[in-house]
């Protein structure tokens, strides 16, 4: 069954969170809620990534994040920090974080393969084309679905080449990072080609800009969450290994829709004949 991972963002200025859990008793407050909730993981970042973010230098980064993961990682939960700075990944293994969440792929910072490899964590590869500042203005592609799958290869080849272990590599198609939005949901609509290509997938759409398009004009940014429920349904279906959502609980809802039915068993009544029944008369009795 696909995870759950939710975002914990310790910073003043996310798109859809910011400031909000910035101290560190409201961070932990709030990590511990989204396990309530039903997050298996929980994605710890101090830098916001949304376009046109200002950078923070790792050391004010780390300061926001490693009190956070120690003290979430004493209470047993698995963390992930969603850093691309080598130095707080470094630190956030230290602190007790699991998985290294690189928005970068290992791009921005060039000692992050070495790290990887070096902690042996869990290594989530995104698919990403400039920071924050630059990334509205790398958009093209010929094809979204080969170009991304095509430059996220030569990620793991390089981080392989690194010494990271093929199988600790968790790739994701980055939506929303230099896409636009017909390209988000051309991604959403060949997840199976991501998961097809053997490693584990995470799909981050939470709250995404591109979901506005399917909301009325100026619908407030909290509405987005029920439209990132379903797109945590289609990413399931197509063999995602996680979805990291902010709204644990509504996702937690829809992927138990899916459990549910995946469950079911259609009952066919033996007697019937002509052989199969429609689907209709399955659900009748
Ligand atoms: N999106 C954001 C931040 N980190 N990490 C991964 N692996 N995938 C994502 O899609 C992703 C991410 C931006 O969203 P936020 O500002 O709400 O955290």
């Amino acid at each position: 069954m696909t995870l759950i991972m939710g975002v914990l963002n310790v910073t003043p200025d996310s798109f859809s969170d910011g400031g909000k859990w910035a101290s560190t008793d409201a961070a932990i407050e709030h990590g511990l809620r989204l396990r309530a909730d039903g997050a298996d993981l929980i994605d710890i970042g101090g830098e916001s990534t949304r376009p046109g973010a200002t950078r923070v230098p790792p050391d004010e980064e780390q300061s926001r994040v490693i009190p956070v993961i120690t003290e979430l990682a004493r209470h047993g939960l698995r963390l992930s920090i969603d850093t691309f700075n080598a130095a707080t990944a470094r630190a956030a293994a230290k602190a007790g974080a699991t998985i290294i969440n690189d928005v970068s792929g290992g791009l921005a910072d060039p000692d992050m393969a070495a790290i990887a490899a070096d902690t042996g964590l869990t290594y989530v590869a995104m698919h990403w084309r400039g920071h924050a500042q630059q990334m509205d203005s790398v958009t093209a592609y010929d094809d979204v679905v080969t170009d991304v799958i095509a430059e996220l290869n030569v990620r793991v080849a390089a981080l392989t080449a690194a010494g990271v272990d093929l199988d600790r590599i968790v790739l994701d198609p980055g939506l929303g990072f230099s896409k636009k939005t017909e390209h988000n949901w051309q991604l959403i609509n060949r997840l199976d080609a991501f998961a097809e290509l053997g490693l584990p997938v995470l799909v981050g759409a939470s709250r995404k800009r591109f979901l506005a398009e399917v909301l009325p004009v100026g619908a407030p940014v909290l509405e987005r969450d029920l439209p990132t429920a379903v797109v945590s349904v289609l990413a399931a279906q197509a063999g995602a290994w996680a979805v990291r959502v902010h709204d644990v609980a509504a996702t937690r809802a829809a992927l138990n829709v899916l459990a549910s039915v995946r469950q079911s068993m259609p009952r066919v009544p033996p007697e019937l004949p002509g052989g199969a029944p429609s689907p209709t008369q399955w659900n009748h009795d």
